[in-house]
């Protein structure tokens, strides 16, 4: 409890921009003179994995092109973009390529392995390098590898979102309810979010979930809709204490919600991602506690949104960085976890400077975060 004290008197530390922020394009184009792996020719494919540092940090992301059947001088033309925000200044690329083979293990035909830095003299340069072997194998490897890389690096040191407070105070039943409780009031907020529409495509858009039974009693019922919008409406009324104003950047997010403490204890928020808006409110303010219907009232119970679930602000060790720890966490809408990466990327641009963690609903992580959030204690390994 000290400790949380403390944080609401102390000045944040600003969270730094990371070091990568932006995005790598790979372009791979061609290989030449392969081994033969196969009677008298190869089926290859490559596989490109970056590293954090090294091969023993983490794996951020792989590309990999198709399989090119029966040739040994493929020619790859393979292109893809991929966002990077990361604070580690060396990644280690490592392109990999194989035989395909149907019947057996896929045999190795080399690799070509260097390490960059943003300042890298060899961005937007075609480069040839000659495959190797792996450490401790004996490979018959030969052949090389032309291939291209740009680092894209985002100017969003503009970034500037509007954001609206909402505070009720209880009232009737609600007060009620929480008699015993917390006496203090609930808040909704909602955030513009830029970059929505950049990140997710339309047909990304998650429709409610067909196999919950709860998400199934609201969207089949339009009386229990209608009032699940009524709802929204109030909660995101003007007509309660409402604050207005504009973040600029991960701090001010921050400060808006507190670095996650109200009432004096960390918190749990709902939301959901409709149209350009992030609504989300705490989840344990005693109206929301036994809200089974949250999801879909943060949405204004359309059938469609961008992301929902939940998230909390998670402090490091020393308890001076914060990071929003945020995650699919909603049965009402089921979002895909293979689009947390978008979800990451949609606040990273939006808050430039934030830390992100984003998490599957399933993950371990968030029960050492939910026993935070109930004791005020965290774990660190
Ligand atoms: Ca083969």
């Amino acid at each position: 409890m000290e400790n949380q004290q403390q944080h609401q008197q102390e000045e944040y530390v600003v969270l730094e921009t990371p070091v990568w922020h932006g995005s790598i394009v790979i372009d791979i184009e061609k290989s030449t003179d392969l081994t033969i792996a196969d009677m008298n020719t190869s089926d290859p494919y490559c596989i490109v994995k970056v590293y954090s540092g090294n091969k023993d940090g983490r794996q951020l992301f792989t590309s990999r092109t198709k399989v090119f059947p029966k040739t040994i001088n493929p020619h790859w033309d393979h292109h893809d973009h991929i966002p990077i925000y990361h604070q580690n200044r060396e990644l280690l690329f490592l392109f990999e390529l194989w035989d395909k083979d149907t019947l057996t293990f896929d045999d190795f035909l080399g690799q070509y392995e260097f390490t960059v830095t943003p300042e890298w003299d060899g961005w937007d340069k075609t480069k040839t390098g000659s495959l190797q072997k792996r450490s401790g194998f004996k490979d018959n490897v030969k052949g090389d590898i032309t291939f291209k890389l740009k680092y894209i690096q985002d100017d969003y040191t503009q970034t500037q979102v509007a954001y609206k407070y909402h505070s009720h105070t209880f009232t009737g039943l609600a007060r009620a309810l929480s008699a015993g409780e917390e006496a203090r009031s609930y808040a909704t907020y909602q955030i513009t979010l830029n970059h929505v529409q950049d990140v997710f495509k339309d047909e990304e858009l998650k429709k409610w979930n067909e196999s919950y039974d709860a998400a199934i009693k609201i969207f089949n019922s339009p009386v229990i809709r209608t009032t699940i919008a009524t709802q929204h409406n109030h909660l995101y009324s003007e007509v309660s204490v409402t604050k207005y104003g504009k973040l600029n950047g991960a701090k001010d997010l921050l400060l808006l919600l507190n670095h996650g403490i109200i009432g004096g204890k960390p918190r749990y928020f709902t939301y959901a991602i409709t149209g350009n808006t992030w609504f989300f409110s705490e989840t344990g303010a005693a109206f929301f506690v036994d809200f089974t219907s949250k999801h879909a009232m943060h949405a204004c119970a359309q059938e469609y949104v961008y992301y929902a679930g939940e998230f909390a602000i998670i402090p490091d060790q020393h308890g001076k960085n914060f990071r929003l720890c945020i995650d699919n966490n909603s049965g009402t809408y089921g979002p895909k976890k293979e689009y947390l990466s978008k979800l990451r990327l949609l606040f990273q641009l939006n808050f430039p400077g934030l830390d992100v963690e984003v998490n599957d609903y399933h993950h371990p992580s968030l029960k050492k975060y939910k026993s935070y959030i109930e004791t005020g204690k965290l774990e660190f390994e």
